[in-house]
């Protein structure tokens, strides 16, 4: 066990177990605890809290590392894993961060709620999430006398090139 300070409140503690590669396995502070399991190759797939019904979620992964889907436990009968994902994610051919959307299964009845869209800056950091994709649409105007510029969303803001 180890204890260290809270990032975002260093008068109090949290307390951290890792395994024999290193690797982080549990988690606790006085908000709750967090258990974490490994594959072999040393990526996350499974997470647990004593918060959400303590039933495990699991990540699953393409060759590329990127996670494609997450399914969780049910936490009454049946139990066992769902059969429908409660997120997925959809990724770029440009680069291995090249999110492009996650989709979210807010109610957790198999249909999927919420689909967020992934802006990126140059090094692949997710810096946005938008919910809808209509809005980068493009479209053209013109502008009196000026040359044709492209114009994307409603707020008719000039593309950034
Ligand atoms: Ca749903």
């Amino acid at each position: 066990m180890c204890a260290m300070p809270r990032i975002a409140d260093p008068q109090n503690y949290c307390g951290a177990i890792y395994d024999a590669w290193n690797r982080l396995v549990q988690y606790g502070d006085a908000s709750g605890t967090w258990y974490y399991r490994y594959d072999g190759l040393n990526r996350r797939v499974g997470k647990k809290s004593n918060l959400d019904g303590a039933t495990w979620r699991h990540y699953y992964y393409n060759d590329q590392w990127q996670c494609l889907e997450e399914r969780t436990e049910n936490p009454v009968p049946p139990y066992g894993l769902r059969a429908y994902p409660s997120h997925r994610y959809v990724w770029g051919l440009r680069y291995v961060d090249d999110l492009i959307l996650r989709q979210r299964d807010v109610t957790s009845d198999g249909t999927i709620d919420e689909t967020l869209y992934a802006l990126q800056d140059a090094n692949f950091n997710v810096v946005a999430r938008r919910r809808y994709c209509r809005t980068l649409r493009l479209r053209r105007l013109r502008q009196g006398k000026r040359p044709q510029r492209q114009f994307h969303g409603q707020r008719q803001r000039p593309l950034q090139r």
